[in-house]
């Protein structure tokens, strides 16, 4: 069985039982004019992970290793945003409003499209999902379950919010996940490295985590 130094402790995982995911690589999140910019965020500190992701993804292709894609985005009738979601933090233009990107976070629209770096291709799976939890009002578990994953390889944006709610769902669904410490960025990197900090804590807690060149050298030795 393949086994990844990783912290807190080595990550053992069958190839036939892996994907990698890669969390809202959207134009909201990383392009300007976007959601993420709306709320006064920095796009710089997001932009590290980017060539990261886009090389995992071309490794686990060359390997035949599924790639799941999730976009945070909400039905063009706001019929899944809460108004809560909607009015927090006070933001210049809300989700739904039109910005340069067609309207904020909303699904089938510019800006709630996947960067080109980090694009999916025809055939892998594409969750759009309405909360920071990739499992919540999906078929995400169900797919996973039919194809037997049960290790995830977890990247994206951003640590703290949808890629550590995210993983802590998974966790609790019997998932082994492995966070992929360069594969995932936050508008803040002190709460990146609390978040690597709690997720690896009292045992790996919520799973493990391992820099990226660890997982493309074992991948390429396969
Ligand atoms: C937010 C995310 N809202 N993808 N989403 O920050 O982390």
């Amino acid at each position: 069985m393949p086994t990844l130094e990783a912290t807190p402790f080595p990550y053992e995982f069958d190839i036939d039982h892996i994907a990698l995911i890669c969390i809202d690589m959207q134009r909201d999140f990383c392009l300007p004019g976007g959601f993420a910019e709306s709320l006064g965020n920095d796009l710089s500190n997001i932009q590290p992970c980017i060539k990261v992701i886009a090389d995992l993804q071309a490794a686990f292709r060359k390997a035949g290793l599924p790639i799941i894609h999730t976009k945070e985005c909400h039905k063009p009738d706001l019929s899944d945003l809460p108004t809560a979601k909607r009015n927090r933090g006070n933001p210049k233009i809300k989700i739904g409003d039109m910005g340069p990107m067609g309207r904020i976070l909303i699904d089938g629209e510019e800006g709630s499209d996947f960067i080109l770096d980090n694009a999916p291709l025809e055939g892998e799976l594409v969750i759009s999902k309405p909360g920071k939890d990739a499992f919540y009002d999906t078929i995400l578990h169900e797919y996973l379950m039919k194809r037997n994953i049960s290790n995830l390889v977890i990247t994206g944006v951003t640590t703290e919010v949808c890629v550590q709610t995210t993983m802590r769902c998974a966790n609790d669904r019997g998932y082994d996940c492995l966070l992929v410490e360069d594969g995932t960025d936050s508008f803040f990197p002190e709460f990146k490295e609390v978040t690597l900090r709690a997720l690896t804590a009292q045992g790996g807690i919520v799973g493990w985590t391992a820099p990226s060149k660890r997982v493309l050298d074992l991948l390429a030795a396969l």
